[in-house]
């Protein structure tokens, strides 16, 4: 039976840089959840017996809003679900099987990098039939609808069995429950050379991959251990746990400081690397060498060619505003397009499906291509493995013949996490006011060149994005990025973003924070930082 229930709109359900992400009990609330999935079904249009893919991180919450979203598709239409055994699919791997079965679209429940817990995170999003994140309009949309909202739909059905692949009918539609890791492993195996990497691990190339409880531990298992060999063990914390083990599933050197310590420690492994909650984050560390994500995607750029998924070239490289121009150099020394997006992987999907681009990246722990719609973590940790095999050399060798290359982009981005919101906007508010007076004044030495407030055009459907984050830029190529996450949920969070950019070789050793002290310093005389948040140093430098 389907029921049309009555319910009152929430005020709060605008989705951020990616999806809706609130703590759980908000989540818990009376009919928020429902209210939001009929805001999405609403918003879009011509789906009447389709397919939706559903799945989700394995975080707190997940199993009882793939309950709701089952039923609710059931009760709007669709002609058929298809959703991840015990409620799991990573978000790369979803934009996979939403592209791979030409599906509507898919719901994805993850609040990605953000704490799970019954006292902490949990995020819908939705992702259109091209596999990627909603684009603008689209949320925008949604949010519209959750403001008007007066029902919602949900059929009268028993809690499916989501633990066994299976196929099944509920209230008139069908539901299947597929394996979530196969599809994704098989494309991994189509763009990337297995055989060169069997070898490897059989040579004694020795990695360690952090799946930080979260969904990539199925995936690295599978890929990792089984088809490539790795040995037994290579694949640590890779059960997922619906609080991640208590910890915070972001693959940075804060949180992933014991991988850090480790690869920098005598008997270190010969690479390592990490992913998030939902999977599409990675982080990747040599032996001795940290890999900045910036850098990452550049380097990721230049040797994509050795991977057989990549071996006509590339057609252009995307980059978000703040990401550090490092893949600009290897854009124009390949002679191929570079596009610079606000932060938000979204943005990519115009240029992807045009193909006008084929390596997207971000500072924020995300790289990708044109396999999905979506930045995939393990992807980039493949792409990096099948380019230490064909190269024959160590990851610290490919980072310095890089840098000798194309000079290095000293970059780190500091946070300022849960600031009173009101502080922060006060902050934003006044450096918006002064950006026209900076231009040809100096600070700490430092002569600021041009400053503006980043507004995207974009190339392929003509539409625009405005506050996209404010850029102070100085002589000689360095700049400050100053602007607030779109991901947090308590209080907000500024971002500052720092880079400068050496030529010289001989200086290309130094410690990063060392190298941008000037800029750092410059950055809270410009912006008020530490004034107006009352906070003398960042919570998170990355
Ligand atoms: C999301 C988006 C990314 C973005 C990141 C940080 O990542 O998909 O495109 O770069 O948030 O955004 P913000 O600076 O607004 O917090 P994820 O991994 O959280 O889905």
């Amino acid at each position: 039976m389907i029921r049309t229930v009555s319910t009152k709109p929430y005020s709060d359900q605008k989705p951020g840089t990616s999806g809706l992400r609130k703590k759980v009990p908000v989540f818990q609330q009376e009919h928020y959840a429902e209210n939001f999935i009929q805001s999405i079904f609403d918003a879009l249009d011509g789906f009447k017996g389709k397919t939706l893919v559903i799945g989700g991180d394995g975080r707190f919450y997940n199993r009882e809003v793939i309950q709701k979203a089952i039923a609710m598709a059931a009760a709007n239409g669709f002609g058929k679900v298809m959703v991840g055994q015990g409620g799991i699919l990573s978000t790369p791997a979803a934009s996979h099987v939403i592209r791979k079965y030409k599906t509507f679209g898919g719901i994805i429940l993850s609040a990605s990098h953000n704490p799970g817990g019954p006292h902490e995170d949990f995020g819908i999003k939705y992702n259109a039939g091209n596999g990627g994140p909603a684009p603008e309009k689209l949320t925008d949309a949604i949010f519209a609808k959750t403001k008007t909202i007066s029902s919602f739909k949900i059929a009268d059905i028993d809690p499916i069995d989501i633990d066994t692949v299976a196929t099944v009918k509920a209230a008139g539609m069908t539901v299947e429950i597929i394996d979530p890791v196969t599809d994704y492993a098989e494309l991994m195996e189509s763009l990337f050379d297995f055989d060169a990497l069997r070898k490897l691990f059989k040579s004694g190339f020795r990695m360690r991959f952090d799946a930080m409880h979260a969904v990539t531990g199925p995936y690295a298992k599978e890929i990792l251990e089984h088809r490539l060999g790795a040995p037994n063990g290579t694949c640590r914390n890779f059960k997922p746990l619906p609080d991640f083990g208590g910890h915070h599933p972001d693959p940075n050197l804060v949180h992933a400081k014991h991988l850090y310590d480790e690869m920098m420690g005598p008997d270190a492994p010969d690479f390592g690397a990490a992913s998030d909650g939902d999977g599409d984050r990675n982080l990747i560390i040599g032996k001795g060498i940290f890999v900045t994500p910036s850098d990452s995607v550049a380097m990721l750029a230049a040797n994509a060619r050795l991977a057989p998924g990549y071996k006509d070239g590339l057609k252009g490289i995307a980059r978000s505003m703040p990401t550090s121009g490092a893949a600009d150099r290897v854009a124009h020394k390949l002679g191929v397009g570079i596009y610079e997006t606000p932060t938000g992987w979204k943005f990519f999907g115009n240029l992807l499906d045009a193909g006008m681009a084929t390596i997207c990246g971000e500072e924020s722990a995300g790289t990708g291509s044109n396999h999905v719609r979506e930045k995939d973590g393990l992807w980039a940790v493949l792409l990096w493995l099948n380019v230490l095999a064909a190269r024959g050399e160590s990851c610290k060798q490919i980072v310095t013949e890089h840098w000798e290359t194309y000079g290095r982009n000293y970059y780190s981005r500091h946070d300022y996490e849960e600031v009173e919101s009101g502080r922060a906007n006060a902050l934003v508010d006044e450096l918006r006011a002064k950006l026209g007076s900076l231009p040809g004044t100096s600070v700490r030495g430092l002569k600021i060149a041009n400053a503006d407030d980043f507004a995207y055009h974009d190339p392929v459907d003509g539409s625009t994005s405005e506050h996209q984050g404010i850029r102070v830029l100085f002589e000689g190529g360095s700049r400050v990025v100053f602007r607030l996450s779109g991901t947090g949920t308590s209080g907000a969070t500024l971002r500052v973003y720092i880079e400068r950019y050496e030529p010289d070789k001989s200086r290309h050793d130094l410690d990063t924070q060392e190298a941008l002290a000037d800029l750092i310093s410059a950055a809270d005389d410009i912006a008020g930082i530490k004034s107006h948040t009352g906070r003398n140093k960042p919570s998170v430098i990355t």
